[in-house]
């Protein structure tokens, strides 16, 4: 039998009430706690509101009504700014690596330390509502709870930055947010405002070309890499530092989407993202990341060909190798999204001994501005005393009192020094926080350096270091959203900075707009840009793992299917650590060959072939016959099809593919054997299937 908890009444006795709306079909267990208001009171009436006369007004003296109503209009808090849409989980850091030698951080000191950590990923221009899909980039903030305090490692998917100053950053966020003015488009780039200012702000390019590459359409946030982008300092036991740079690598490898199955997706399950983190970790399958620092000197730092300091370049690891020092699985949903998800606060400026900021102009107006943006959106400055915002090491200071003050502090002494308090907290020179003591000079100027003047060697980089596929969605990229700008005048500064970029890519692009490329006017950069050595490390195809572990593969069976076969199936993709999803016709499912039901997990309406990695079609001639019948039927593996996936099928399947008008290719399998069901498997573990691209009903 419930009974209630210590501090909850319990109700009476099981009670059951018919009200002038009819009865009340509610089960009351005994002994479950009593509804009470907010002061305690138990209430006897949830369900009516108190009027004067059964068909009479309101009473303004309901306080159980006015207290329901007015705590539900206040639910909302400010959404952030930027990364307003997120999903979170919460898990663990485990130490892989002794890092004393360069760190005094007790989480990275040794190995097998264990530390719980709370992780938000986020789009960075939509709205909380927003569709997961879009074409952006993706935050990954990690707050470490260390035994030393929080530590908050805020950064994204991408290593670099769009600007090199903080000062930008408002005048940045507007440009991509919907326009003031008409309110849209929402979560898209793809508009004047956003091109306009970044063919006014050459430093941006970099970014632009990760941001236009398949980075930014994420299969699932667990197939993400994230980066601190900035470069911080490690600081040793002895007070000796080295710069160093934060890498998380996704054990699933990164993966991404195609341009037009995001779009999809983003009509087929707006949560894609969000539904996916949340089921695979309900399910056991936890995702999890390395940590790897690239750990360097001053002198390798003065060797690079740019300076470490500007956020809108990477040092590629083929200059500083990655060390890894540590994973993070993520094991455990959040309990609620708005206490924990909607109430994190990550600041870089959170921050435990052993790590210190360096002088990078974007880090350094980043340390003001999360602290601040926490005050208006979590309501003052009490905010780390929320439970998932709270230090999970004992803190106590003097600070007091403010909006939503949750402790109660007790004593006369709230001020240091004091001689009334012996007992209370006290400053710890040699093991607390220390700022590194160095040197700084120079005029008090609003300056940026010279170092930061190359604005294209690095975009030029990236875009060279990618395989032709990769160059290939960029050019495609940049002319969908070139496309969708009305200004002649902005469209073509931004073409002349491809110019200076690549030649190919701006050939690309402009065969991709119908725009001769001859007639593109090129920037002038403030500095020529260099031929810097390829490096394929930023290639994500390079990296790629060819695994369908963490994926999901979708059978659309019809009436007659073979139950041997689908059997071979399910057994060789769950074997490769992937999930298997029956979707048939309608949610009833449908009859094998044998007379033996078929159960569904979807009905084909709901789910259609964006949803899943790779895809079959099982059935029996008359159930594949009523199969072609329908639209949804064939787009389903014409869309397959289109999105580069591996593709499935026995007689039956070979129809439908057929009268939907799909080719073939060594990614469509016929399905019978066990030999057979294995290739399937290795062609979908192998991912996209990018020499399709081209061949007729899928993008070039
Ligand atoms: Fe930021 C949120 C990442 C530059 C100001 N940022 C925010 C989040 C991430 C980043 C992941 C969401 C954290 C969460 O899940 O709650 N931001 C970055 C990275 C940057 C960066 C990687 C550059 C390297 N950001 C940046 C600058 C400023 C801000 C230069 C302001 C000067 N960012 C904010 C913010 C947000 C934020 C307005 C919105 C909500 C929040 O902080 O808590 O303060």
């Amino acid at each position: 039998m419930p009974s209630a908890r210590p501090g909850q009444r319990a109700v009476p006795s099981p009670v059951s009430r018919t009200g002038a709306g009819g009865e009340l079909h509610q089960q009351v267990a005994e002994g479950v706690p009593a509804l009470t208001s907010n002061q305690g009171v138990v209430v006897a009436d949830n369900q009516n509101s108190l009027r004067g006369g059964q068909r009479g007004p309101t009473l303004l003296e309901d306080f159980l009504l006015r207290e329901k109503i007015t705590h539900f209009d206040h639910e909302r808090i400010p959404e952030r700014v930027v990364h307003a849409r997120g999903s979170a989980a919460h898990g663990y850091f485990e130490c892989t690596h002794d890092c004393s030698a360069f760190t005094r951080a007790a989480f990275l000191a040794k190995r097998g330390k264990k530390t719980p950590v709370f992780t938000r990923f986020s789009t960075v221009a939509g709205g909380a509502g927003s569709a997961d899909t879009p074409r952006d980039v993706r935050g990954f903030a990690v707050k470490f709870y260390t035994d030393e305090g929080n530590f908050d490692l805020v950064g994204n998917n991408v290593p670099v930055f769009f600007i090199q100053d903080a000062i930008k950053f408002p005048d940045l966020i507007h440009a991509v947010k919907m326009e003031p003015d008409r309110g849209f488009p929402q979560a898209a780039s793809a508009h004047d405002t956003f091109w306009d200012f970044i063919s006014l702000t050459p430093e941006s390019l970099h970014m632009v070309m990760w941001a236009m590459s398949d980075r930014t359409l994420p299969r699932s946030l667990r197939m993400i890499d994230g980066f601190g982008v900035h470069t911080f300092r490690l600081v040793n036991a002895a007070g000796e530092w080295q710069f160093v740079k934060f890498h998380w690598r996704s054990t699933l490898g990164v993966q991404s989407t195609t341009w037009d199955e995001a779009v999809q997706l983003a009509g087929a399950d707006s949560d894609y993202h969000r539904r996916d983190l949340w089921q695979a970790i309900d399910r056991g399958d936890f995702p999890s990341w390395t940590l790897g620092l690239q750990v360097f000197d001053q002198a390798t730092a003065d060797s690079l060909p740019f300076d470490v300091l500007d956020p809108t370049k990477l040092i590629p690891e083929e200059l500083v190798p990655i060390q890894t020092v540590g994973r993070m699985v993520l094991d455990r949903n959040p309990a609620n999204f708005f206490a924990e998800t909607e109430q994190v606060a990550f600041c870089p400026s959170h921050l435990v001994p052993g790590i210190d900021f360096s002088n990078d102009p974007l880090l350094q107006g980043r340390l003001f501005s999360y602290l601040d943006t926490q005050l208006s959106r979590l309501g003052g400055p009490n905010f780390h005393q929320r439970p998932i915002n709270q230090p999970r090491c004992p803190f106590h200071n003097l600070q007091r009192d403010g909006q939503h003050q949750m402790q109660v502090p007790g004593g006369r002494v709230a001020y240091e020094p004091n001689s009334l308090a012996p007992e209370g907290p006290r400053e710890s020179p040699r093991s607390g926080f220390n700022s590194l003591a160095l040197a700084e000079e120079g005029p008090k100027a609003r300056l940026r350096p010279e170092s930061f003047a190359d604005h294209y060697s690095q975009a030029r980089l990236f875009y060279r270091s990618l395989t032709p596929p990769e160059q290939g969605h960029i050019a495609a990229a940049l002319a969908f959203e070139q496309g969708k700008v009305d200004t002649a005048a902005v469209r073509e500064r931004v073409l002349g900075h491809l110019a200076v970029i690549d030649a190919g890519l701006l050939a690309d692009v402009c065969q991709r707009l119908g725009v001769a490329a001859a007639d593109v006017v090129p920037a002038r950069p403030a500095m020529p840009p260099q031929d810097l050595p390829p490096a394929p490390s930023l290639s994500q195809l390079a990296s790629r793992q060819g695994e369908l572990a963490g994926r999901e593969v979708a059978v659309l069976v019809a009436d007659g299917v073979d139950a041997a076969v689908l059997n071979r199936l399910r057994l060789g993709v769950q074997r490769a650590g992937a999930k298997l999803t029956v979707v048939a016709p309608l949610l009833a499912g449908v009859h094998a060959a044998d007379g033996s039901p078929v159960a569904a997990d979807h009905a084909l309406a709901g789910a259609p072939s964006c949803l899943f990695d790779a895809v079959a079609v099982l059935g029996g001639e008359p159930g594949i016959a009523a199969l072609c019948g329908k639209p949804a039927a064939a787009d389903w593996v014409r869309a397959a099809w289109r999105h580069l996936k591996a593709i499935g099928h026995d007689d039956g399947g070979h129809a439908l593919l057929q009268a939907a008008g799909v080719g073939s290719d060594g990614a469509v399998v016929a399905l019978s054997g066990k030999a057979s069901v294995e290739q399937f498997v290795a062609a979908a573990a192998a991912g996209k299937h990018l020499a399709r691209e081209g061949a007729p009903g899928t993008d070039a």
